[in-house]
């Protein structure tokens, strides 16, 4: 019976990087895989429980933290006791080669660096796939549309489409933002007027009269005056053109 591969994803650890995680996860799905991915911060035990719980081919975990060494050992320990260790454990990373050396000694599947592409990823998967279930067990590949980008890391990256050209607005539309904007304006002037009362509050507040019993001598200063606030001048109300017109 032909059917999809299923992988889950995984990561591992205190490692926050899931760019690559996301990336291997969205071109496996591009190839016709099933996949899950299970987020940030899960345990080699949270990890091998879902991939019972999923019932997955492939448990691929993506690991920049440089903890591969205990994390990859330790899935694939788990995975055997839990008695699903005839499916494929693989992943990438940062990953030195000699530490992927070691781990494929352990039993551990092809590993990919920084930069690896994604079409090989799933080539690989695919492969491994049809080495244990045969090339009938194999749904067929997705199409893919004519000019569609297939690989993140291979290929120029398509240029982005131009801006669309501003919109220009229409005659009722200019006229309320003409009325908004005169409106916006008067407010401005309304908010401004409290700050100069206040201004001249403190002068007064300020200026000490002089006690109005004591008679003041011609060599004497006159007491200072507290300024008067300033009177605000009225907008002159404005005459339709019509009206003006009919008048003169
Ligand atoms: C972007 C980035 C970040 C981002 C991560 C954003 C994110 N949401 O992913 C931010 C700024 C958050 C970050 C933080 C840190 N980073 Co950083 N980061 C990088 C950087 C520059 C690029 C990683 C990246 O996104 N690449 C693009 C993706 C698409 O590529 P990729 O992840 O490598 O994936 C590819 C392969 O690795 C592989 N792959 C990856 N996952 C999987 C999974 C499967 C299943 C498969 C098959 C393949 C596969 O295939 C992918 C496609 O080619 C690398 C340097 C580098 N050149 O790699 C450092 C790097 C990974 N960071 C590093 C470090 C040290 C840190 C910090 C600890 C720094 C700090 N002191 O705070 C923190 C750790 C944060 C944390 N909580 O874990 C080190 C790791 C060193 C190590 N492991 O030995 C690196 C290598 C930088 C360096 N040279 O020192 N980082």
């Amino acid at each position: 019976m032909q059917r999809k591969i299923r992988v889950l994803v995984g990561k591992p650890g205190l490692d926050g990087h899931d760019r690559g995680a996301k990336v291997v996860a969205a071109a496996l799905r591009d190839a016709g895989m099933e996949v899950i991915y299970t987020g940030l911060h899960q345990t080699p035990e949270q990890i091998v429980e879902a991939a019972l719980q999923e019932d997955v081919d492939v448990v691929a975990l993506s690991i920049l933290s440089g903890a591969h060494m205990r994390l990859f050992p330790e899935v694939l320990e788990l995975m055997r006791r839990r008695g699903v260790g005839d499916r494929l454990l693989t992943g990438g990373g940062i990953i030195p080669p000699e530490d992927v050396e070691t781990l494929a000694k352990l039993g551990v599947g092809r590993l990919f660096g920084p930069g690896s592409s994604t079409q090989d990823i799933a080539r690989y998967i695919r492969e491994w796939f049809v080495g244990v279930h045969g090339e009938d067990s194999l749904a067929p590949m997705p199409v893919q549309p004519a000019g569609a980008q297939t690989d993140l890391f291979e290929g120029p990256m398509p240029l982005p489409s131009p801006s669309p050209a501003p919109v220009k607005p229409d005659a009722h539309h200019a006229r309320a933002a003409r009325r908004t904007a005169a409106r916006r304006a008067k407010q401005a002037v309304k908010k401004r007027a409290p700050a100069r009362t206040a201004r001249t509050a403190k002068a007064v507040k300020r200026a000490k009269p002089a006690p109005r019993t004591a008679k003041r001598t011609s060599k004497q200063k006159p007491p200072a005056r507290a300024a008067k606030p300033p009177k605000r001048a009225r907008p002159k109300a404005r005459r339709p053109a019509k009206r003006a017109a009919r008048r003169r």
